[in-house]
């Protein structure tokens, strides 16, 4: 990186900051809230992280784009990743719901990877957000990625995660295959707690 470049990414990374600041704040106040009002807690917990520059890099150059600060802005949409992870099913939903509605951000973009998984079995629901921050004057809108998923699906993809860096080429076919078979098993999974908890909640009532 040049002088300039280095200004620029200083800037950025200030910005993002921010960001990633208001961005916990408010998902911190809109989860405090819904307890408030539920008296209930449906997150088991909440991960926020700042994506490495490299790792930003190696987005840029997998998907053929050229390594500028302005498609690191443009192109790397989750460079502020938070993770949501809750008990239940329809919690994921709920707080999919409580994000959707919230007046503090703008939905840019879902992705549903949990009625329609991805073809390695990866399931988890998306949403790609504006979080506005306020410079002086002006607003400027930055964007960031909020996965919500279960507890069961976090397990099954932080495995995955791990044969990936493990086998950054390709994951041996028979490992893929029932890691896949997995993934299906832990949608059954899913489902059956559901159905437990919607059992424990009628003889609560
Ligand atoms: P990391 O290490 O989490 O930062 P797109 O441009 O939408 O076609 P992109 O950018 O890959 O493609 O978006 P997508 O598919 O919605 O995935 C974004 C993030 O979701 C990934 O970020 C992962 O965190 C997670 N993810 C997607 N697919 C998988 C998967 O098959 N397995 C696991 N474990 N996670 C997945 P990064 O930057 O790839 O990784």
């Amino acid at each position: 990186m040049n002088m300039t470049e280095q200004a620029e990414y200083k800037e950025m990374m200030l910005k993002y900051n921010f960001a990633m600041q208001r961005l916990e704040t408010e998902l911190n106040i809109l989860l405090k809230e819904y307890e408030y009002k539920n008296g209930y807690n449906p997150v088991e917990h909440v991960k926020t992280r700042m994506k490495s520059l490299d790792s930003a890099i190696k987005k840029l150059t997998d998907k053929g784009y050229e390594v500028t600060i302005d498609n690191l802005v443009r192109k790397v949409y989750d460079m502020i990743g938070v993770r949501i992870v809750c008990s239940f099913l329809s919690d994921v939903y709920d707080i999919v719901e409580l994000i959707k509605n919230s007046k503090q951000f703008i939905i840019k973009r879902e992705n549903n990877y949990i009625d329609f998984p991805k073809e390695s079995g990866y399931r988890s629901y998306h949403l790609i957000i504006l979080v506005p921050i306020h410079l002086g004057e002006r607003t400027e809108y930055i964007e960031a990625e909020i996965q919500v998923r279960t507890v069961a699906m976090d397990f099954w993809a932080s495995l995955d995660h791990k044969l990936r860096y493990k086998f950054p080429d390709m994951i041996p076919d028979e490992i893929r295959y029932s890691l896949f078979e997995c993934s299906k098993d832990i949608d059954k999974l899913d489902l059956k707690m559901e159905s437990l908890y919607e059992m424990l909640k009628h003889y609560n009532n």
